[in-house]
């Protein structure tokens, strides 16, 4: 019997059936070269931005207030780094290796989340950052447990349980701090000032300004839009912030009737400033990261020799 290879337009049309189907699409399976492409520089830039993401809070391990704080502050940051590693694997199966996403990133050429260029002041930021940043990644995440592609969508099952306890954690500081001194409340007060807008870019610009959505939306790699996503994140977290006596620094703030909020305007210009690489601490945060890989090369070639001499 002789065996005819599919046409492209077949492949294609299998694809979008399962897509529609909500089958997952497998590292093996046939996906079109853009549906690829897209996923890699996502998933890259979602491990870059774990990653670029533990260097804010690892600034104040050392300085933690009690020693409880400290190891739940290590512990976060740890779980980060596994999150990176997480997606790193996760976007192998996508055929770039872990080696050229770093470079990309160490040669300007990956992003990661531009939340992450602005610096960590003081005890307050650890519960902004916790609070609002993981608040904004879960948001996102919990969305991105549906994305069309397998591995992917796995990861993001585990990384939410995670980031959940982050959350809550970064709460914790902002609401002990409420209850705290006159000087604590306003250290929490001007951490939400200077995270609120920097946490509502996580989301990306708008939908009608967003090159990607249209075409990450009908393959699902995205469930929901940036703005959507933007607009959920905005609806629960300003009750939390009333409930502990914070004020969001948005003037023009305005309650509607359905009880969802409507934003003032965002500063894009502010964002894409610090997405093209001059924000506040872009230059640090890549040297810091090339610094600490060269100086852990030998830890590398460590585990490779070691699984070399174990046949693993
Ligand atoms: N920052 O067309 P779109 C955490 C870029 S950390 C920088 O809308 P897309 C843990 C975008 O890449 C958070 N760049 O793009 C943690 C594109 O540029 P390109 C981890 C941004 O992809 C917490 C261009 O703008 N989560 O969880 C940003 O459809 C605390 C056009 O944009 C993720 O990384 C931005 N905010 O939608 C650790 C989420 N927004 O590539 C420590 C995964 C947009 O053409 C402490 N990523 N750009 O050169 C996503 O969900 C999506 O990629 C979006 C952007 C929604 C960010």
């Amino acid at each position: 019997m002789e065996i005819v290879a599919p046409s492209t337009e077949q492949l294609l049309a299998d694809f979008e059936s399962k897509i529609n189907a909500e089958i997952k699409i497998e590292p093996r399976d046939w996906m079109p070269e853009e549906y690829r492409q897209n996923l890699i520089r996502q998933m890259s830039q979602h491990a870059h931005s774990e990653v670029i993401g533990m260097q804010p809070e690892g600034n104040w391990i050392t300085r933690a207030p009690s020693l409880r704080s400290k190891k739940i502050l290590l512990a976060k940051i740890q779980d980060e780094g596994g999150h990176g590693l997480y997606l790193y694997s996760a976007a192998e199966t996508l055929g770039v290796s872990r080696e050229q996403f770093i470079q990309a990133l160490h040669e300007g050429k990956a992003k990661y989340a531009s939340v992450f260029n602005y610096p960590a002041l003081n005890w307050a930021d650890m519960g902004a950052i916790g609070w609002l940043v993981d608040g904004a990644a879960i948001t996102n995440q919990v969305s991105l447990q549906r994305t069309s592609y397998g591995p992917y969508s796995r990861a993001m099952v585990k990384i939410c349980k995670e980031e959940s306890f982050h959350q809550r954690q970064g709460y914790e500081i902002m609401w002990r701090m409420m209850e705290g001194t006159k000087d604590q409340q306003q250290m929490a007060q001007d951490a939400l000032n200077r995270w609120w807008w920097p946490a509502l870019m996580m989301f990306g610009p708008h939908d009608s300004d967003s090159p990607h959505s249209t075409l990450a939306m009908k393959w699902k790699i995205k469930r929901e839009s940036n703005d959507q996503l933007r607009e959920k994140f905005i609806n629960k977290t300003i009750p939390q912030a009333e409930l502990i006596g914070l004020k969001v620094p948005d003037q023009n703030l305005q309650l509607l009737e359905d009880e969802t909020y409507k934003h003032g305007d965002i500063n894009w210009d502010e964002f894409w400033a610090v997405v093209k690489g001059n924000g506040p601490c872009n230059q640090q945060r890549l040297e810091h990261h090339i610094r600490a890989h060269k100086e852990g090369a030998w830890v590398r070639e460590t585990a490779i020799a070691s699984a070399k001499k174990h046949n693993i």
